[in-house]
């Protein structure tokens, strides 16, 4: 029975062939497409990670032309300047027994640029700072002053410029017409926006004492060994000041007329008193009537020195 069931299943058995050929072709044909499919689309992508093109060391990369200079972009301008500058040590040991050797202090303050110019590498200056110094035949004070100052300042971390103002002659010694010129002269260099006003033989014992400016004109020489490391009055406005350029214009400067020691500083001192004589007389004496000659500037690694004709006082 068995075999006659087969037997009578004949007409069915070449149907179901038929219909598992087709089915194979089917598959056949689907798996070709997927198979096709796949590789033609892998080659278009690109692979994951790219590798970088391999580069032959060649010539270095020019500088940009004329015609692509514009897509040169600049480095990120650099901080400004932390206040206080993290460089400052606090007190200092000051002393004058050994003489000083401009050459080693140019040494020692190998970023100092020629006129006595430094700017900080790292960190942009909170201020731009001139030191004006008055000054006739004291060759000696001044190598001490450099040999300390350089690198007080330095470590100060201000955009500073040291102006010796030499007087010219024999004439009566003029300080404040002195910091007048130093003031006008400075300003023809570089954009400074404050003043320092020191005489040569004065150095500070701590660099703590910025020479900066600040909202008010400054008296930065405190104490003085030779008061005692007091001051002899109250009002004493002598030795290092320090006025912005906004400061020193509003006062029209110092003033033009005292010949001979003494006196000049009390009466810049006065200029910032509202009831003081020289109240009167400021706006007739000072920057507006600032007249003289300069007679040479000499560039030395260390400091500017101008050397200038301020005339004599009247006879
Ligand atoms: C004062 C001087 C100052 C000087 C101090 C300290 C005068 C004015 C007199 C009317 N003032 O006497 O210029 O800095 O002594 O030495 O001379």
């Amino acid at each position: 029975m068995k075999e006659a069931q087969g037997g009578a299943a004949l007409p069915g058995t070449s149907l179901q062939r038929a219909c598992r050929l087709l089915v194979v072709f089917c598959a056949l044909h689907l798996s070709a497409t997927l198979l096709y499919y796949l590789a033609g689309s892998s080659a278009l992508r690109p692979p994951r990670s790219p590798e970088p093109p391999a580069r032959s060391p060649g010539p270095p990369p020019r500088s940009p032309g004329p015609a692509n200079r514009s897509r040169a972009q600049p480095g990120p301008p650099p901080p400004d300047c932390p206040d206080p500058s993290p460089l400052l040590g606090g007190a200092l040991r000051v002393e004058f027994s050994q003489p000083v050797n401009l050459e080693e202090v140019e040494k020692i303050n190998p970023e100092v640029r020629e006129g006595g110019r430094y700017v900080p590498k790292d960190c942009k200056a909170l201020q731009k700072v001139a030191i004006i110094i008055p000054f006739r035949n004291r060759d000696e004070h001044l190598k001490y002053w450099l040999y300390y100052l350089h690198p007080i300042l330095q470590r100060q971390q201000l955009d500073y410029g040291v102006y010796v103002i030499n007087q010219d002659g024999e004439e009566t010694f003029n300080r404040a017409k002195l910091l007048n010129v130093g003031f006008e002269e400075a300003l023809k260099e570089y954009d400074y926006d404050c003043f320092v006003f020191s005489d040569v033989d004065l150095i500070p014992m701590d660099d703590r004492n910025i020479y900066k400016c600040y909202s008010q004109p400054r008296h930065l020489s405190v104490s003085m060994d030779k008061f005692g490391f007091r001051l002899p009055y109250n009002q004493y406005f002598g030795g290092v000041s320090a006025l912005s350029k906004e400061q020193f214009i509003k006062i029209n400067g110092f003033p033009n007329n005292y010949w001979g020691w003494g006196g000049e500083d009390d009466d810049i001192y006065n200029r910032f008193d509202r009831i003081a004589h020289t109240r009167e007389t400021m706006n007739s004496d000072g920057l507006n009537t600032l007249s003289y000659k300069v007679v040479k500037t000499d560039k030395y690694p260390l400091y500017t020195k101008i050397t200038v004709d301020v005339g004599s006082p009247k006879k």
